[in-house]
């Protein structure tokens, strides 16, 4: 199906419109006489719609309305909470495939990769379900008698959530629905270049809340320049704030939260490697490189950006690397055969090519790539060549995070060298080995071994499931989404005491009479 066809038919499916509020507060807000962001896909440069961007005069409301919803919902017992978003990732199950092709439309994935991104939500709504009767707190022995000691889990309130433009609905997801289940409700504040898909997603999910005559617990703000994520950060208001992001911007967001004393969960950027062993099994390590380092043109958090290579294959594992490198098929996604999409926007490609002029001028030499492409008939899009550079870890670029496809290629000798580059980058979010020596993988797994947050051994670094904590260490932030009982950084602990007999002992033996 052509293009235009297809965006036809989701639109209409999802009900996006010439111009689109980029505000729900309960309702969504008027269109006219408000600022509007033109969106483009990157796929063509075509303009697919508008959104009408939230202003700081509607922030107050929002966040009082936000605070109204919390009192109601907040009462509602947690599992019947969790029937909610189980209609919730029902009702996202009717919308995987053209949901899926508006992420792609909007931010360039393959029709694969964006319908599994609608699928991680809805993976992350059974979770949630799961949760919502799991919510669980420890008795502990209490050293006074007749006493009771337990931990139970409250929600924080509102819990702000700002995403990024690779992930536009899935990492939302993570956050939303999993805070939503605790009993918290929701300011989203996209990523602007996703914004369509942040509409649409809200929408779905909003709906069913309305079904219920339920007030909004999905409530988002698109803004163009990030003032309202500001905002957001600087608001007692707000709790809780979970930012997905740049290493940069995450610092600033970092700061004005803990400024006023508030809680983060940080997604930062990632640096990720793969060591690949000379005992490896080399046909999936192979694969499980090119697909971190390829899939969603090298614009995950999870990318694979570096490949440790044993010196004993070098040439040959680097042979038939270079030769996907120059067969994978770059160009428009939604084309069965393509892997690489385009990157986002124009700014994305001059980041690619200056990170490659960069690497130059540090000593790497490019193998393959270093092409900005043109695709016949998709002349606005914006492509890239995948770019393999062989380098050395002591390069400036190869410390730093490009979202490009650009895979550093390192070499090693022995293990512990092979560790001491992976963990030599200020990042920390994924990584992996490729072996089938038991005592290299579990060398890697050790104390000494990998520093991540995600360690993979014989899978590549990207392509996590939701079931396990996601997240990453270092100046990756420390912040833990999605799976595992990550769940507990969207509640706050409440330590209770109870005194059932009729004395009133003191802890640690202390005497106190009156
Ligand atoms: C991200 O890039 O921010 O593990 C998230 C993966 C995906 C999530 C990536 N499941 O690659």
């Amino acid at each position: 199906m052509e293009f235009a066809a297809i965006k036809e038919q989701i639109f209409a499916d999802l009900g996006i419109e010439a111009i689109n509020a980029g505000i729900y507060d309960g309702d969504w807000g008027s269109i006219t006489g408000r600022k509007t962001l033109d969106i483009q896909s990157p796929i063509n440069g075509e303009k697919l719609a508008a959104v009408a961007l939230a202003e700081d005069t509607d922030y107050d409301r929002l966040m009082e309305k936000a605070w109204e919803s919390y009192s109601v919902w907040s009462k509602i017992p947690a599992p019947q909470r969790g029937s909610i978003i189980r209609e919730i990732g029902n009702e996202l199950s009717k919308y995987k495939e053209t949901l899926g092709l508006l992420v792609s439309l909007e931010v360039g994935k393959t029709r694969i990769e964006g319908m599994g991104e609608v699928q991680e939500m809805i993976d992350i709504g059974d979770f949630a379900v799961g949760l919502s009767r799991q919510l669980y707190g420890v008795t502990i022995a209490s050293e006074r008698p007749h006493h009771r000691l337990y931990e139970q889990w409250h929600p924080y309130g509102v819990a702000g959530v700002i995403t990024a433009f690779n992930f536009p609905c899935a990492v939302w997801s993570w956050n939303a629905l999993i805070a939503a289940v605790i009993g918290n409700v929701i300011v989203w504040k996209p990523s602007p270049n996703a914004s369509l898909t942040a509409i649409a997603t809200n929408r779905i999910c909003s709906r069913i809340l309305e079904r219920h005559g339920l007030p909004p617990i999905f409530f988002l703000m698109v803004d163009e320049r990030g003032a309202l994520g500001e905002r957001l950060a600087k608001d007692t208001r707000v709790p809780l704030l979970s930012f997905t992001g740049s290493i940069r911007t995450g610092r600033q967001v970092a700061q004005q939260v803990s400024a006023r004393l508030g809680r983060t969960i940080l997604e930062l950027g990632g640096n990720n490697a793969a060591i690949v062993s000379d005992k490896a099994d080399a046909e999936i390590a192979l694969r499980g490189v090119a697909f971190g380092a390829l899939a969603t043109a090298g614009q995950r958090c999870t990318t694979t950006r570096r490949l440790i290579l044993h010196a004993g294959i070098y040439d040959e594992f680097l042979g038939k690397l270079t030769r996907v490198y120059q067969t994978v098929k770059v160009g428009n996604p939604l084309e069965d055969g393509v892997l690489v999409g385009p990157l986002i926007n124009r700014g994305a490609v001059d980041l690619y090519s200056a990170a490659i002029r960069r690497a130059v001028d540090e000593g790497g030499r490019v193998l393959c790539g270093d092409e900005v492409m043109t695709i016949p008939g998709y002349e606005g899009g914006h492509y890239v060549r995948p770019t393999l550079i062989e380098g050395s870890p002591d390069m400036g670029i190869v410390c730093e995070e490009t979202f490009a496809p650009i895979l550093y290629v390192l070499k090693y000798s022995a293990l512990d060298e092979a560790l001491q580059i992976h963990n030599s980058v200020p990042q920390g979010l994924s990584s992996a080995i490729f072996t089938t020596d038991l005592r290299e993988a579990e060398a890697f797994l050790s104390v000494r071994g990998s520093d991540c947050g995600l360690a993979n051994v014989n899978t590549g670094t990207a392509g996590a499931e939701i079931g396990g904590a996601f997240g990453g260490e270092k100046e990756t932030g420390g912040g833990r989404e999605s799976g595992s009982d990550a769940w507990k950084a969207y509640a706050r602990r409440q330590t209770v005491t109870i005194n059932y007999g009729a004395e009133l002992p003191l802890a640690q033996g202390v005497r106190f009479e009156v």
